[in-house]
Protein backbone atom coordinates (compact mmCIF):
# COMPACT_ATOMS: atom_id res chain seq x y z
CA UNK A 1 0.00 0.00 0.00
CA UNK A 2 1.76 3.75 -0.77
CA UNK A 3 2.27 5.96 2.36
CA UNK A 4 -0.02 8.16 2.74
CA UNK A 5 0.64 11.42 4.02
CA UNK A 6 -0.30 13.92 7.10
CA UNK A 7 -1.64 15.98 4.18
CA UNK A 8 -3.58 13.78 2.15
CA UNK A 9 -4.78 12.27 5.22
CA UNK A 10 -5.73 15.96 6.19
CA UNK A 11 -7.35 16.41 2.55
CA UNK A 12 -9.24 13.53 3.02
CA UNK A 13 -10.70 14.17 6.41
CA UNK A 14 -11.70 17.75 5.40
CA UNK A 15 -14.66 16.32 3.56
CA UNK A 16 -15.96 14.84 6.83
CA UNK A 17 -14.76 17.53 9.28
CA UNK A 18 -17.28 20.44 9.02
CA UNK A 19 -14.42 22.49 10.58
CA UNK A 20 -11.89 21.89 7.98
CA UNK A 21 -11.80 24.65 5.44
CA UNK A 22 -8.47 24.93 3.15
CA UNK A 23 -6.99 27.65 5.77
CA UNK A 24 -7.35 24.84 8.88
CA UNK A 25 -4.84 22.26 6.64
CA UNK A 26 -2.81 25.62 5.72
CA UNK A 27 -2.23 26.36 9.41
CA UNK A 28 -1.58 22.67 10.28
CA UNK A 29 0.77 22.52 7.12
CA UNK A 30 2.54 24.99 8.97
CA UNK A 31 2.37 23.97 12.61
CA UNK A 32 3.99 20.73 11.12
CA UNK A 33 6.63 22.59 9.13
CA UNK A 34 7.65 24.00 12.87
CA UNK A 35 7.34 20.41 14.13
CA UNK A 36 9.89 19.13 11.76
CA UNK A 37 12.26 22.17 12.47
CA UNK A 38 12.57 21.79 16.07
CA UNK A 39 13.00 18.21 15.51
CA UNK A 40 15.84 18.86 13.17
CA UNK A 41 17.64 20.71 15.78
CA UNK A 42 16.59 18.43 18.52
CA UNK A 43 18.28 15.89 17.20
CA UNK A 44 21.76 17.43 16.42
CA UNK A 45 21.32 19.26 19.94
CA UNK A 46 24.52 18.19 21.32
CA UNK A 47 26.44 19.25 18.65
CA UNK A 48 24.35 22.77 18.19
CA UNK A 49 25.63 24.34 22.11
CA UNK A 50 21.55 24.33 22.61
CA UNK A 51 21.91 22.40 25.97
CA UNK A 52 21.02 23.78 29.56
CA UNK A 53 19.30 26.75 30.55
CA UNK A 54 19.25 30.15 29.08
CA UNK A 55 19.27 31.89 32.78
CA UNK A 56 15.95 33.46 32.23
CA UNK A 57 12.82 31.94 34.67
CA UNK A 58 9.26 32.31 32.56
CA UNK A 59 5.98 33.27 33.45
CA UNK A 60 5.66 29.79 35.54
CA UNK A 61 8.49 30.43 37.50
CA UNK A 62 10.60 27.49 35.49
CA UNK A 63 14.05 28.42 34.33
CA UNK A 64 14.13 28.66 30.12
CA UNK A 65 15.98 26.33 28.92
CA UNK A 66 17.88 27.07 25.42
CA UNK A 67 15.75 24.90 23.79
CA UNK A 68 12.30 25.71 24.88
CA UNK A 69 13.14 29.01 23.52
CA UNK A 70 14.38 28.07 20.36
CA UNK A 71 11.27 25.95 19.71
CA UNK A 72 8.54 28.51 21.46
CA UNK A 73 10.49 31.72 18.68
CA UNK A 74 10.29 29.04 15.39
CA UNK A 75 6.46 28.32 16.28
CA UNK A 76 5.73 31.89 16.98
CA UNK A 77 7.78 32.77 13.53
CA UNK A 78 5.86 30.56 11.67
CA UNK A 79 2.47 30.70 12.91
CA UNK A 80 2.35 34.60 12.55
CA UNK A 81 2.84 34.20 8.85
CA UNK A 82 0.13 31.40 8.79
CA UNK A 83 -2.35 33.37 7.45
CA UNK A 84 -4.68 31.16 9.41
CA UNK A 85 -4.30 32.38 13.15
CA UNK A 86 -5.17 35.40 14.79
CA UNK A 87 -4.19 35.11 18.01
CA UNK A 88 -1.83 32.47 20.21
CA UNK A 89 -0.87 32.00 23.20
CA UNK A 90 2.55 29.91 24.74
CA UNK A 91 3.59 28.54 27.61
CA UNK A 92 6.73 30.66 27.51
CA UNK A 93 5.02 34.15 27.15
CA UNK A 94 2.97 35.92 29.54
CA UNK A 95 0.15 37.32 27.84
CA UNK A 96 -2.03 36.53 24.61
CA UNK A 97 0.21 37.13 21.08
CA UNK A 98 -2.06 39.23 18.37
CA UNK A 99 -1.01 38.55 15.30
CA UNK A 100 -0.53 42.35 14.14
CA UNK A 101 -1.70 44.08 11.37
CA UNK A 102 1.24 43.10 9.21
CA UNK A 103 0.48 40.04 8.63
CA UNK A 104 -2.33 38.10 6.86
CA UNK A 105 -5.19 36.88 9.62
CA UNK A 106 -7.65 34.16 10.25
CA UNK A 107 -10.06 32.65 12.31
CA UNK A 108 -8.11 30.15 14.40
CA UNK A 109 -6.38 30.18 17.89
CA UNK A 110 -3.43 28.25 18.81
CA UNK A 111 -2.22 27.52 22.36
CA UNK A 112 1.04 26.12 22.71
CA UNK A 113 3.84 24.12 24.95
CA UNK A 114 6.58 24.73 22.78
CA UNK A 115 8.91 22.17 24.28
CA UNK A 116 7.13 20.12 26.80
CA UNK A 117 9.58 18.23 29.17
CA UNK A 118 12.59 20.05 28.29
CA UNK A 119 14.19 19.32 31.22
CA UNK A 120 14.77 16.10 30.05
CA UNK A 121 16.13 17.26 27.00
CA UNK A 122 19.83 17.29 28.70
CA UNK A 123 19.53 13.68 29.13
CA UNK A 124 18.44 12.72 25.31
CA UNK A 125 14.80 11.74 26.61
CA UNK A 126 11.98 12.24 24.57
CA UNK A 127 10.00 15.58 24.60
CA UNK A 128 7.37 17.16 22.62
CA UNK A 129 5.20 20.16 21.70
CA UNK A 130 1.41 20.00 22.43
CA UNK A 131 -1.12 22.43 21.08
CA UNK A 132 -4.44 23.52 21.05
CA UNK A 133 -6.76 24.85 18.06
CA UNK A 134 -9.84 26.87 19.04
CA UNK A 135 -12.01 28.99 16.18
CA UNK A 136 -12.61 32.48 16.52
CA UNK A 137 -16.36 32.91 17.91
CA UNK A 138 -18.52 33.26 15.07
CA UNK A 139 -18.94 37.18 14.37
CA UNK A 140 -15.95 38.57 16.15
CA UNK A 141 -13.47 41.24 14.51
CA UNK A 142 -10.83 43.30 14.82
CA UNK A 143 -8.37 43.14 18.20
CA UNK A 144 -9.09 39.48 20.04
CA UNK A 145 -10.12 39.69 23.39
CA UNK A 146 -9.03 37.36 25.99
CA UNK A 147 -12.79 35.97 26.83
CA UNK A 148 -12.31 34.37 22.99
CA UNK A 149 -9.28 32.31 24.19
CA UNK A 150 -10.54 31.23 27.75
CA UNK A 151 -12.51 28.83 27.05
CA UNK A 152 -13.15 24.82 27.68
CA UNK A 153 -11.56 22.48 25.89
CA UNK A 154 -14.35 20.95 24.53
CA UNK A 155 -14.44 24.20 22.18
CA UNK A 156 -11.35 23.01 20.37
CA UNK A 157 -11.88 22.14 16.92
CA UNK A 158 -7.91 20.22 16.81
CA UNK A 159 -5.46 18.93 19.13
CA UNK A 160 -2.18 17.03 19.08
CA UNK A 161 1.75 17.20 19.71
CA UNK A 162 4.79 15.91 18.52
CA UNK A 163 7.22 13.75 19.90
CA UNK A 164 10.67 14.02 19.77
CA UNK A 165 11.97 10.47 20.36
CA UNK A 166 13.50 7.42 18.92
CA UNK A 167 11.15 8.27 15.75
CA UNK A 168 9.73 11.99 15.45
CA UNK A 169 6.00 11.03 15.62
CA UNK A 170 2.70 13.66 15.34
CA UNK A 171 -0.43 12.52 17.04
CA UNK A 172 -3.15 14.62 15.72
CA UNK A 173 -7.42 14.91 15.94
CA UNK A 174 -9.36 16.94 14.48
CA UNK A 175 -12.22 15.54 16.10
CA UNK A 176 -12.74 12.92 14.26
CA UNK A 177 -10.41 10.30 16.19
CA UNK A 178 -7.08 10.33 16.37
CA UNK A 179 -4.10 9.39 14.34
CA UNK A 180 0.06 9.18 14.67
CA UNK A 181 2.06 10.10 12.01
CA UNK A 182 5.55 9.29 11.93
CA UNK A 183 8.60 11.47 10.30
CA UNK A 184 10.23 9.54 7.55
CA UNK A 185 13.50 11.50 7.37
CA UNK A 186 14.44 10.69 3.90
CA UNK A 187 11.28 11.64 2.59
CA UNK A 188 10.77 14.65 5.05
CA UNK A 189 6.84 13.73 5.68
CA UNK A 190 4.78 12.94 8.03
CA UNK A 191 3.33 9.40 7.26
CA UNK A 192 0.29 7.95 8.64
CA UNK A 193 1.92 4.48 11.28
CA UNK A 194 -0.90 4.70 14.03
CA UNK A 195 -4.38 5.09 12.42
CA UNK A 196 -7.70 5.25 14.32
CA UNK A 197 -5.84 5.31 17.57
CA UNK A 198 -7.76 4.19 20.67
CA UNK A 199 -6.88 3.78 24.22
CA UNK A 200 -7.81 0.02 25.87
CA UNK A 201 -10.70 0.29 28.09
CA UNK A 202 -8.42 -0.47 31.26
CA UNK A 203 -4.63 -0.50 31.95
CA UNK A 204 -1.36 -2.10 33.39
CA UNK A 205 0.42 1.22 34.17
CA UNK A 206 -0.27 3.40 36.32
CA UNK A 207 2.53 7.07 35.97
CA UNK A 208 2.82 9.49 38.60
CA UNK A 209 5.55 11.21 40.37
CA UNK A 210 5.83 9.64 43.80
CA UNK A 211 8.14 11.46 45.18
CA UNK A 212 5.35 14.08 46.17
CA UNK A 213 3.27 11.59 47.87
CA UNK A 214 4.22 13.37 51.32
CA UNK A 215 2.78 16.17 50.07
CA UNK A 216 -0.25 14.53 48.37
CA UNK A 217 -4.04 15.18 50.01
CA UNK A 218 -5.63 12.39 51.55
CA UNK A 219 -7.92 11.44 47.80
CA UNK A 220 -4.84 11.94 45.84
CA UNK A 221 -2.91 9.26 48.06
CA UNK A 222 -5.80 6.76 48.29
CA UNK A 223 -6.16 7.28 44.38
CA UNK A 224 -2.52 6.25 43.82
CA UNK A 225 -2.87 3.58 46.45
CA UNK A 226 -5.39 1.92 44.67
CA UNK A 227 -3.15 1.00 41.70
CA UNK A 228 -0.68 -0.26 44.04
CA UNK A 229 -3.20 -2.88 45.14
CA UNK A 230 -6.02 -3.13 42.39
CA UNK A 231 -6.00 -5.98 39.14
CA UNK A 232 -4.78 -4.79 36.38
CA UNK A 233 -6.05 -5.64 32.54
CA UNK A 234 -3.08 -8.28 32.77
CA UNK A 235 -4.95 -9.62 36.48
CA UNK A 236 -1.76 -9.01 37.91
CA UNK A 237 -0.16 -5.96 39.64
CA UNK A 238 0.06 -2.82 37.96
CA UNK A 239 3.28 -1.92 36.65
CA UNK A 240 4.87 1.96 37.41
CA UNK A 241 6.08 4.30 34.89
CA UNK A 242 7.08 8.26 34.73
CA UNK A 243 9.20 9.63 32.25
CA UNK A 244 8.75 12.66 33.64
CA UNK A 245 7.87 14.25 30.31
CA UNK A 246 3.95 14.70 29.83
CA UNK A 247 3.97 14.12 26.01
CA UNK A 248 5.73 10.82 26.43
CA UNK A 249 4.02 9.52 29.31
CA UNK A 250 1.06 10.12 27.91
CA UNK A 251 1.70 8.65 24.51
CA UNK A 252 2.71 5.63 26.15
CA UNK A 253 -0.66 5.25 27.69
CA UNK A 254 -2.66 6.19 24.74
CA UNK A 255 -0.95 2.98 23.50
CA UNK A 256 -0.70 0.62 26.55
CA UNK A 257 -3.37 2.19 28.59
CA UNK A 258 -3.17 2.89 31.72
CA UNK A 259 -3.57 6.14 33.73
CA UNK A 260 -0.98 9.00 33.83
CA UNK A 261 -1.76 11.84 37.31
CA UNK A 262 -0.46 14.54 38.32
CA UNK A 263 -2.50 15.84 41.67
CA UNK A 264 -3.09 18.84 43.34
CA UNK A 265 -0.78 19.21 46.55
CA UNK A 266 0.93 20.96 49.49
CA UNK A 267 1.31 24.62 48.00
CA UNK A 268 -0.62 23.70 44.34
CA UNK A 269 -3.73 22.99 44.99
CA UNK A 270 -4.07 22.95 41.16
CA UNK A 271 -1.26 21.01 40.84
CA UNK A 272 1.66 21.47 37.87
CA UNK A 273 0.09 20.86 34.38
CA UNK A 274 -1.32 23.82 32.53
CA UNK A 275 -5.46 23.49 31.63
CA UNK A 276 -4.75 25.82 28.56
CA UNK A 277 -1.63 24.11 26.88
CA UNK A 278 -0.59 20.61 28.20
CA UNK A 279 -4.21 19.40 29.96
CA UNK A 280 -6.64 20.47 27.35
CA UNK A 281 -5.48 19.16 23.96
CA UNK A 282 -4.57 15.70 25.52
CA UNK A 283 -7.74 15.35 27.13
CA UNK A 284 -9.37 15.93 23.61
CA UNK A 285 -7.14 13.65 22.21
CA UNK A 286 -8.04 10.72 25.15
CA UNK A 287 -11.59 11.66 24.60
CA UNK A 288 -11.37 11.16 20.93
CA UNK A 289 -9.84 7.47 21.56
CA UNK A 290 -12.11 6.44 23.55
CA UNK A 291 -10.42 7.09 27.27
CA UNK A 292 -10.95 9.98 29.60
CA UNK A 293 -9.42 12.87 31.54
CA UNK A 294 -10.70 14.90 34.63
CA UNK A 295 -9.52 16.45 37.42
CA UNK A 296 -10.66 14.35 40.18
CA UNK A 297 -14.23 15.75 40.48
CA UNK A 298 -14.87 17.67 36.74
CA UNK A 299 -14.13 16.39 33.25
CA UNK A 300 -11.37 18.35 31.96
CA UNK A 301 -12.88 19.66 28.92
CA UNK A 302 -15.91 21.37 30.76
CA UNK A 303 -13.52 23.43 32.92
CA UNK A 304 -13.93 27.25 32.28
CA UNK A 305 -10.33 28.34 32.30
CA UNK A 306 -10.18 31.92 34.00
CA UNK A 307 -6.60 32.64 33.13
CA UNK A 308 -4.10 31.85 30.37
CA UNK A 309 -1.50 29.99 32.86
CA UNK A 310 -4.16 28.45 34.95
CA UNK A 311 -3.31 24.79 36.10
CA UNK A 312 -5.39 21.82 37.01
CA UNK A 313 -4.89 18.37 38.24
CA UNK A 314 -4.86 15.99 35.79
CA UNK A 315 -5.93 12.36 35.92
CA UNK A 316 -5.72 11.06 31.96
CA UNK A 317 -6.04 8.15 30.21
CA UNK A 318 -7.99 4.42 30.28
CA UNK A 319 -11.48 4.88 31.53
CA UNK A 320 -11.79 2.26 33.42
CA UNK A 321 -8.59 3.51 35.18
CA UNK A 322 -9.77 7.61 35.21
CA UNK A 323 -13.64 6.12 36.77
CA UNK A 324 -11.41 4.21 39.79
CA UNK A 325 -9.86 8.28 40.71
CA UNK A 326 -13.22 9.80 40.03
CA UNK A 327 -14.95 6.99 42.47
CA UNK A 328 -12.19 7.57 45.59
CA UNK A 329 -12.68 11.73 44.73
CA UNK A 330 -16.25 11.22 45.04
CA UNK A 331 -16.35 9.31 48.12
CA UNK A 332 -13.69 12.19 49.53
CA UNK A 333 -15.76 15.28 48.94
CA UNK A 334 -18.70 13.48 51.59
P1 LIG B 1 7.25 21.80 31.31
O1 LIG B 1 6.17 22.08 30.33
O2 LIG B 1 7.82 23.05 31.92
O3 LIG B 1 8.31 20.90 30.77
O4 LIG B 1 6.58 21.09 32.61
C1 LIG B 1 5.68 20.06 32.45
C2 LIG B 1 6.34 18.75 32.78
C3 LIG B 1 5.57 17.60 32.23
O5 LIG B 1 6.12 17.22 31.02
C4 LIG B 1 5.80 16.52 33.24
O6 LIG B 1 4.79 15.59 33.25
C5 LIG B 1 5.91 17.30 34.48
O7 LIG B 1 6.36 18.58 34.14
C6 LIG B 1 6.92 16.70 35.39
O8 LIG B 1 6.90 17.41 36.56
P2 LIG B 1 7.55 16.83 37.89
O9 LIG B 1 9.02 17.00 37.72
O10 LIG B 1 6.97 17.72 38.94
O11 LIG B 1 7.12 15.40 38.04
MG1 LIG C 1 4.76 21.26 29.55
Amino acid sequence: MADITVTEHLLLHEKRSPHATGRFTGLLYDLIVSGKSIARRINKAGLLDILGGTGVVNVQGEAVQKIDDIANRLLIYRMERCGAICAMSSEENPDLIRVGPEFPRGDYIIIFDPLDGSSNMDVDVNIGTIFSIYRRPAGRTGEVTLDEVLRPGMEQVAAGYFMYGPSTMLVLTTGAGVHGFTLDPGVGEFLLSHPDMRIPEHGWIYSCNEGYREKWGPAAREAVEYFHKAPSCKGGAYSSRYVGSLVADFHRTMIYGGIYMYPEYDGRPNGKLRMMCEANPLAMLAEQAGGAATDGRVRILEKQPTELHARTPLFIGSKKDVEAVNAIYARHAK
